[in-house]
C-alpha cells in the first residue's frame, strides 16, 4: 500500500492539497483524468470527487448494523473488534477453492487510491478516498467454472464481538451479491484502507467491497467469503424487505424507494444550508457501467 503522511488533526485538508487530479477517478490509468472524462462524469461524479468528505465524517457516521443501527454505533462499538487472524475464502463454482489470509491479500495486491462516491439508499452521500484494488484481481486467482453466474459476499458472523448480531435485525451474517460481470468490472473495488491509512473497523476492516454505482448497502463489510454461484443470491436486505431492496440496487434517481424519493441526496459534511444535490443515474458512473444493463428494464430490475 502507498504510504502517505497526513496531519493527524485535519488529514483531509492536507490530503486535498497533495492529491493529483489525474488519480481522481481512481482507475489508476491516465485516461480518466478530469479533463478527459466525458459527459455525465464531467459535470457530476468528477467535479464532486474533488471535495472529499472529512476523515472524521467518513469514520464516525456509518452504517454497520452488526454494531448497532445508530450512525455512531459502529465507531463507538467496533473499536475492540479483532481483525486478526483473518482469512477470506474464494469458493463455490471454481476449479479449486482458495483461502487467503489478510496478510497475503495485503501483500500480493497493490492498493491504490480510489476516490469514489458512496450513495446510501437513505438519501445521503460521501466522497471517500478509499485505498483498494479491483475485485477482478482476486477473482482471477481462481479458475471460475462456466456455471458461475453470480458472486455472493458473506460478512463475518461473530455475535460475541458484534453486539448488533445478538438481535435479528437482519438475517446474519450479512450477505450481498453481484452478477459476475458486475463483480468483474474494474470499478468494483476491494477496499483495504481509507485516506491512505489502514481501514478502520467501523468502515469494514480488515476488508470490504465497494461498488460505486450501487447503493451503499451492496458494499459488504468485514468479508470472509467470496462465493461463485449459479443462482442469484438473496441478499440480507432482499430477505428483510424484497419490495424495498432489489438485487441490482443501482443508484437510480428515477426509481424511488417505496417510502421515499431517490431524486436527491444530502452531502454529508456540507454546509447545513446547502441544498440537497441531484442524484445521478448510476451515481455518476454511467459512462463506465450503463452497458452492463443495456436492454434491461431498470424499474423492474431495481
Ligand atoms: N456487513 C455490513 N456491511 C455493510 C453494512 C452493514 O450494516 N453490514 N451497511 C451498508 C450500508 S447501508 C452502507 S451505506 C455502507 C456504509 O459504509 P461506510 O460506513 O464505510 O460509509 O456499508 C454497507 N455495508
Ligand atoms: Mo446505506
Amino acid at each position: 500500500m502507498k504510504k502517505f503522511k497526513y496531519s493527524e488533526i485535519t488529514p483531509e485538508k492536507i490530503y486535498n492539497k497533495r492529491r493529483k487530479f489525474i488519480k481522481t477517478f481512481g482507475l489508476g490509468i491516465g485516461s480518466y483524468a478530469l479533463t478527459t472524462v466525458s459527459g455525465l462524469n464531467k459535470s457530476s461524479a468528477n467535479t464532486d470527487l474533488s471535495k472529499l468528505t472529512s476523515y472524521e465524517d467518513v469514520t464516525t457516521y456509518n452504517n454497520y448494523y452488526e454494531f448497532g443501527t445508530g450512525k455512531s454505533d459502529p465507531y463507538i462499538k467496533s473499536q475492540s473488534f479483532k481483525t486478526r487472524p483473518w482469512n477470506i475464502s474464494i469458493e463455490g463454482e471454481v476449479e479449486e477453492p482458495i483461502n487467503l489470509s489478510i496478510e497475503e491479500i495485503l501483500n500480493s495486491f497493490n492498493s491504490e487510491e480510489r476516490v469514489q462516491r458512496l450513495r446510501c439508499v437513505e438519501g445521503w452521500s460521501m466522497i471517500i478516498p478509499w485505498m483498494g484494488f479491483s475485485l477482478s484481481e482476486i477473482l482471477n486467482k481462481v479458475k471460475i467454472k462456466p456455471e458461475a453466474k453470480f458472486v455472493k459476499f458473506t460478512s463475518v458472523f461473530d455475535p460475541e464481538q458484534m453486539i448488533g448480531q445478538r438481535r435479528a435485525v437482519l438475517n446474519w451474517p450479512y450477505v450481498e451479491g453481484l452478477r459476475l460481470d458486475e463483480a468483474m468490472h474494474p470499478l468494483t473495488t476491494v477496499v483495504t484502507g481509507v485516506y491512505g491509512k489502514t481501514l478502520p473497523n467501523q468502515n469494514g476492516a480488515p476488508l470490504r467491497i465497494f461498488i460505486p454505482w450501487k447503493y451503499g448497502f451492496k458494499s459488504g463489510k468485514a468479508i470472509v467469503k467470496i462465493e461463485l454461484v449459479k443462482k442469484m443470491p438473496t441478499s440480507s436486505w432482499m430477505w428483510a424487505s424484497p419490495r424495498e431492496y432489489g438485487f441490482y440496487s443501482n443508484v437510480n434517481p428515477n426509481v424511488n424507494h417505496p417510502r421515499w424519493s431517490q431524486a436527491t441526496e444530502r452531502v454529508i459534511g456540507a454546509d447545513i444550508f446547502a441544498p440537497r444535490i441531484k442524484t445521478l443515474m448510476f451515481n455518476g458512473y454511467g459512462d463506465e457501467v450503463a452497458h452492463l444493463y443495456s436492454g434491461m428494464d431498470l424499474k423492474k430490475y431495481f
